[in-house]
Formats: structure tokens, C-alpha cells, sequence
């Protein structure tokens, strides 16, 4: 809660978008914490936090758990947060019991995971993982022409070196940002994957012109077109059950005067679906809506692919460690896909990986009013202090208080 005073807007969400100084607060107040918890605290070349507590043997790879402090613009105090702040309480609990590991452990904040202001999502986690250059993430710039690689030195954040290390185990924390945990009243998900997206950029071209002066057959209305495509994305993501989604969640309209009719449309596009080849399926099926939205408006339409991301099936002693932790605390569990990405996603392609979700009230995620009980936070944060000493090896130091 003391987080979410940073950036906290009204109705009771967070806007703390990648590398504003909202979000320097943040990393500022996360890694003060972690010292505090006597964890050493460094930074990588994409602005990666980690905060490392010294395990017996530090030659081991660490295991690591941690998600992101970057937020949506109409964010909610727990997606992101919830599974940095159940690192950091992993750590201060581990302190508290005199309980040494023998792998390191590390609590990470991962870079843009959001990508609402740098497109695509997850690139820190992915640079990390090599699935992204260094360059294209510095290079990427948002809506005002401002690059990546200048504000993350800009709010003091461009640290050295990415990768290029091993980790013995990843887990994250997270709210499940979707319905079912609280509709089928279970604590904890033990989750199994994640499932594949793809993110587009259409631009539109039409025709400017007058609104009262130009006959409706001499038009090329570049927002009638949108409109079409909008349609017709709803309707490739119900056509693919059980699983797909599709989704245009931004559209700006060019020159935007109410009588000039649209000349110009960017929008975006999403897919995701859990199964690979009916995602290609529904890709296809998204090309075809665009060239016949094209075609009857007699536009031109640029399809540019942001983001192409397979499904990731979680490692599966990862996700027996996480199981077997919410059996040991008695707490009601179902296996299941994310619906939303994670970095786990991207870390589940180098190092064994797996999830904890806690419920989410009505579901909702995304939007100022997210919010989950005390109870559900701090139980899924004991699923995953289990999970991660079962991988860590941990031992009670001699003398300390039990
Ligand atoms: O888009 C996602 O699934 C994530 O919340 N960034
Ligand atoms: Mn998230
Ligand atoms: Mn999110």
C-alpha cells in the first residue's frame, strides 16, 4: 500500500508508466526496501532491478521471483506490484526465521513489462532472456518520439551488462487478472503456461476531405474502414474457443476534426490464444479483415507485426513446487493458462519457470478499481516462499530464532 501512494490516481488504481519519474519513485522506494532487507541491489543495461540475498554456496544460480512496478495508465495497485512485493516479503520472512538457502536468492523488478508506452511488452524481461535486442529496446521510442534508452538514463536507471547468466529456478506472484479463481472459489492457481499473442500496428491512409461538400460514394474514410477492422477483430476472437482473444484497444484518428472527413487511422490489434496453430489461424483471419476493410474503402492499410510471442508451457518441477506448496498450506488450488502475459513468459524460455495467482475481486484487472484481499496476497506469498526453497535448499541458521 505504501507502493501504491506512488503514482496513486483516483479511484484508487496507480499510473506509474515505464520510466516516468513515477516509476523512478518506485524502483527508488523497492530498492530501498531491499537494501534495507540487506540485499545487494544492481541494475542492467535495460534498467532490470535486481536485489540479490547471499545464499550459502554463491556459486549456485539463484533462484529468482519478482514481476513488475511499471503500471497501465488506469492501473491497479496490485498487477505488477503483488509479485515484487511478495519477493521482497519472502526475503524479510526468510531474514526474520534465521533461515539461510543455499542458492542466492534474487528479487527482480522487471523493465516495461506493460508496454502501453513502449511497445512491445515485456522487454526487459525479454532482453533478458535474449528474445530482444539491446538495441531495439534503447531504440524504441513512445507516442512524444522520446527513446527508451534516453529516459531509463534519464531517471538513473541504465545500469550495465543483460543476461548472460544462469538462473536455477524462476517464480512469480501475480493476481490472475481474470474471473475463475473467484468464481470457482479457489485460493491459489498453480498456473501451467501462459498462452501465445501477437500484437499488431495498422495505419489507414484515406482520403481528407469535406464533410458537407464530398458525395458518400466519392469518399475514402479512413475511420469507416477502422470501424470495420474493429468488427471484425471481436469477431475473430470469439470464433476460436475455448481460449482466444482478440482486442483493439487504441485507435487514433488523423486529422480528428468533426468536419474533415478521417483521412488517416493508427490502431492496434491483439490476438492470443492458447494453442499455437489456431493463433496462426486467427493471424491469418486478421490479415484477410484488414486487406477487405482496405479493398471497400479503397485505403491503404500498413499491417506491421509488433510482437510475436508462442505459448509457454511452465517447467513442470517448477509447477509440482508450486502445487505442493499450496497443498502444504491447505489452501484450495486449480491448475491453469495465464490469460495474461507475464515475464515469466519470457524467463520460462532460459530457466525453469512456474506462477502463483491469487484471486482478483470481480476479476478485473487493468483498471483503477483492481483489488484482492489480504488473505488471498499473503497466502499465495507463502505458496511462493515454499516453492522457491524447495528449489533454493534452505537450512535454519544454528542459534537463530526458530
Ligand atoms: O498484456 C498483458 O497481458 C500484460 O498485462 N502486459
Ligand atoms: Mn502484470
Ligand atoms: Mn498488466
Amino acid at each position: 500500500m505504501d507502493l501504491a501512494e506512488v503514482g496513486a490516481i483516483a479511484g484508487g488504481g496507480v499510473r506509474r508508466l515505464a520510466l516516468t519519474d513515477e516509476d523512478r519513485r518506485g524502483r527508488d522506494l523497492f530498492a530501498r526496501w531491499c537494501r534495507e532487507a540487506g540485499c545487494t541491489v544492481r541494475y542492467d543495461a535495460v534498467g532490470n532491478v535486481f536485489a540479490r540475498r547471499a545464499g550459502r554456496d554463491g556459486a549456485l544460480p539463484p533462484v529468482v521471483t519478482g514481476s513488475h512496478l511499471d503500471t497501465q495508465p488506469n492501473g491497479g495497485r496490485f498487477d505488477g506490484a503483488y509479485g515484487v512485493m511478495a519477493g521482497l516479503e519472502v526475503v524479510r520472512a526468510l531474514n526474520d526465521a534465521g533461515i539461510e538457502t543455499e542458492a542466492p536468492i534474487e528479487v527482480v523488478a522487471w523493465t516495461n513489462e506493460e508496454g502501453t508506452r513502449f511497445a512491445p511488452s515485456m522487454m526487459g524481461s525479454m532482453a533478458f532472456a535474449g528474445l530482444m535486442s539491446l538495441d531495439a529496446v534503447l531504440g524504441s521510442r513512445d507516442a512524444q518520439g522520446l527513446a527508451f534508452g534516453d529516459e531509463l538514463a534519464r531517471i538513473g536507471y541504465r545500469g550495465e551488462g543483460l543476461g548472460g547468466r544462469p538462473i536455477g529456478a524462476y517464480f512469480e506472484a501475480h493476481i490472475e487478472q481474470g474471473p475463475v479463481l473467484e468464481e470457482t472459489n479457489h485460493t491459489i492457481g498453480v498456473v501451467t503456461g501462459g498462452q501465445g499473442q501477437c500484437w499488431y500496428d495498422l495505419e489507414l491512409a484515406g482520403q481528407a476531405a469535406h464533410a458537407g461538400s464530398t458525395p458518400m460514394d466519392r469518399r475514402r474514410d479512413a475511420l469507416l474502414g477502422a470501424a470495420r477492422v474493429v468488427e471484425a477483430v471481436n469477431r475473430i476472437g470469439t470464433a476460436f474457443p475455448p481460449g482466444g482473444v482478440a482486442t483493439v484497444g487504441h485507435l487514433s484518428v488523423s486529422p480528428d476534426s468533426r468536419n474533415v472527413i478521417p483521412g488517416r487511422v493508427s490502431m492496434s490489434i491483439e490476438i492470443r490464444h492458447p494453442d499455437d496453430g489456431r493463433r496462426a489461424a486467427m493471424d491469418a483471419a486478421v490479415r484477410e479483415a484488414v486487406a477487405d476493410a482496405a479493398a471497400r474503402g479503397s485505403l491503404e492499410a500498413t499491417l506491421h507485426e509488433v510482437l510475436d510471442q508462442p505459448a509457454a508451457p511452465f517447467d513442470a518441477d517448477c509447477v509440482a513446487a508450486v502445487r505442493e506448496g499450496a497443498r502444504a498450506e491447505g489452501l484450495a488450488y486449480l491448475e491453469m493458462v495465464s490469460g495474461a502475459a507475464h515475464d515469466a513468459i519470457a524467463i520460462s524460455r532460459i530457466a525453469p519457470t512456474a506462477m502463483v495467482f491469487v484471486p482478483c475481486a470481480g476479476g478485473v484487472s487493468h483498471n483503477e478499481a483492481e483489488s484482492a484481499t489480504p488473505a488471498d496476497l499473503a497466502a499465495g506469498c507463502r505458496v511462493l516462499a515454499r516453492a522457491m526453497l524447495a528449489r533454493a535448499g534452505s537450512a535454519v541458521r544454528s542459534g537463530a530464532a526458530r
